[in-house]
């Protein structure tokens, strides 16, 4: 049970050894910032109280890093690490009290090595910065997240963030080679490294992607560098419902034989309440459902093609138009229209689900019906939206503000939600992550084998159980 366990204070003793490791300047109790520091983006009315850290410390170093671990191995405290706070499942939020790790002074780029296409970094660093250091040598970080400006690629690597490219290449696990990490124990090693290949021993690098830093902190990242194309193309295409846009995917592969950079979709509610954020009219006002395909290449003449070959398929599958953004203007308008959704939902309303269900591309439509039916049964505009392109709804079921049974309604839709999701063979969450949120519905996923292993090789990392406690599973 959450709250039961007994670990030991941040106590005088520990507070002066925590300033030796970091130097007084690195260490703080202030209460504002314990505030700030013990909270992510899931807002808290969601949690049933406060949960605050009892100091913040900010590492410059693995060194440093691996004797909080071995104070808090031998006091028996409990770490959480954070990143930029971006997070949306209260990854960060300690849930024990204890210390949190802010990553955010190490923040150095540590190498860009073109000839192995890999950077070197630290979990500080912002994740578009990785880019703008790679595009000197002609190269890109791809892992892009819709918080890339804000993220930092260590709570990246620990959520397993996707994000608008996955569709061509993947997930962040799937663009990293190597990790250096920080053991409950204080021991540092690394998994991984700068080779394409490695079957010595077990992938740890990809168990530890994802594992929301419930096994070990990271310090050092290789990330893959793949080559920046020269241009690119967005094409805006409103559809006049949400089942006509989506059905639409599969075709761009198919028929269009190209594999986009992303395929993102916003149904009418997301645009309505993004244009009443930016202050800006939407792009065309009588559509359900629009599509962002990105298509990109090195030849603009061959791209020009490419996307007039797509454009005249949208057309012919019932698309109402076919806006394209060719420059940097049109398209950044675009993509910011797109990346600020999340936060229009959070500055109109408190009262919300915010999901992150995945299904099979082919279960898609089908869950927007669902999707729809749950919204009218019980009164709720739904805001959907996300990376249709894999199967990554970001479903928001947003109510009024005064209805006093908003917890209880929340949470009946959202039962309804999973188990549609569960019957369309999808899971709980495809990028933001369990966290505290989400754990107390593990089970309606996974089964009792499935989460006792991750019990067991939580143990095997943490047999202390001071490694971010209280996340992930109950
Ligand atoms: C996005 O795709 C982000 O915009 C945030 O993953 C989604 O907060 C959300 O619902
Ligand atoms: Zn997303």
């Amino acid at each position: 049970m959450m709250g039961s366990r007994s670990y030991s204070p941040v106590d005088e003793e520990v507070i002066k050894e925590l300033e030796q490791i970091f130097g007084p300047g690195n260490v703080s109790f202030e209460p504002g910032k314990i505030r700030a520091y013990s909270r992510d983006e899931v807002g808290e009315q969601f949690w049933d109280r406060d949960y605050l850290a009892e100091a913040v410390v900010f590492p410059e170093t693995t060194e440093q890093v691996s004797s909080l671990m071995k104070l808090a191995s031998k006091r028996f405290i409990p770490v959480t690490p954070r990143g930029a706070g971006t997070g949306l499942s209260g990854g960060a939020v300690p849930a024990f009290g204890g210390i949190v790790v802010s990553f955010e002074k190490m923040n150095r780029i540590l190498e860009c090595d073109p000839i192995n296409l890999t950077a070197t970094v630290e979990p500080g660093v912002i994740t578009a910065d990785i880019s703008r250091a790679a595009s000197s040598h002609g190269l890109q970080y791809a892992g892009d997240p819709c918080s890339g400006d804000a993220s930092f690629i260590g709570g990246n690597v620990a959520e397993n963030a996707g994000g608008n490219k996955v569709i061509k290449y993947g997930s962040t696990g799937a663009n990293i080679l190597g990790l250096e990490v920080v053991l409950p124990s204080g021991e540092v090693t690394w998994f991984g490294g700068k080779r394409r290949k490695d079957v010595t021993g077990l992938d740890f690098v990809h168990l530890v992607a994802g594992s929301e830093g419930t096994l070990c902190l990271v310090t050092k990242i290789i990330v893959k560098l793949v080559p920046l194309p020269e241009c690119i193309v967005d094409l805006l295409v409103p559809f006049r419902t949400m089942e006509e846009a989506i059905s639409f995917v599969p075709r761009i592969l198919t028929e269009g034989r190209i594999t986009p950079a992303s395929v993102e979709c916003m149904n009418r509610n997301s645009l309505e309440i993004v244009s009443r954020y930016t202050g800006t009219a939407l792009p065309f006002q009588e559509a359900g459902a629009h599509l962002i395909i990105q298509l990109e290449g090195n030849d603009p003449e061959y791209l020009a093609d490419e996307y007039e070959r797509l454009g005249q398929i949208c057309l012919s599958s019932g698309a109402q138009e076919v806006f394209v953004a060719d420059n940097r203007n049109a398209r950044d308008r675009l993509w910011k229209a797109r990346k600020s959704i999340a936060e229009a939902v959070m500055a109109f309303s408190t009262r919300y689900a915010k999901e992150d269900v995945v299904v099979p591309t082919s279960e898609v439509p089908e869950l927007m019906r669902e999707v729809d039916r749950i919204g009218r049964k019980y009164g709720l505009d739904g805001v959907n939206y996300g990376h249709v392109g894999d199967g990554n709804i970001h479903v928001n079921f947003l109510m009024e503000e005064d209805r006093p049974d908003w917890k209880e309604v929340i949470e009946s839709a959202r039962m309804e939600l999973y188990d549609a999701t569960v019957r369309l063979g999808g899971t709980l969450s495809g990028e933001h992550g369990i966290g505290m949120k989400r754990r107390k519905y593990m089970r309606t996923f996974l089964d009792g084998a499935h989460i006792d292993l991750i019990r067991n090789v939580k143990k095997a990392f943490d047999p202390l159980e001071i490694m971010n406690p209280g996340k992930i599973i109950e």
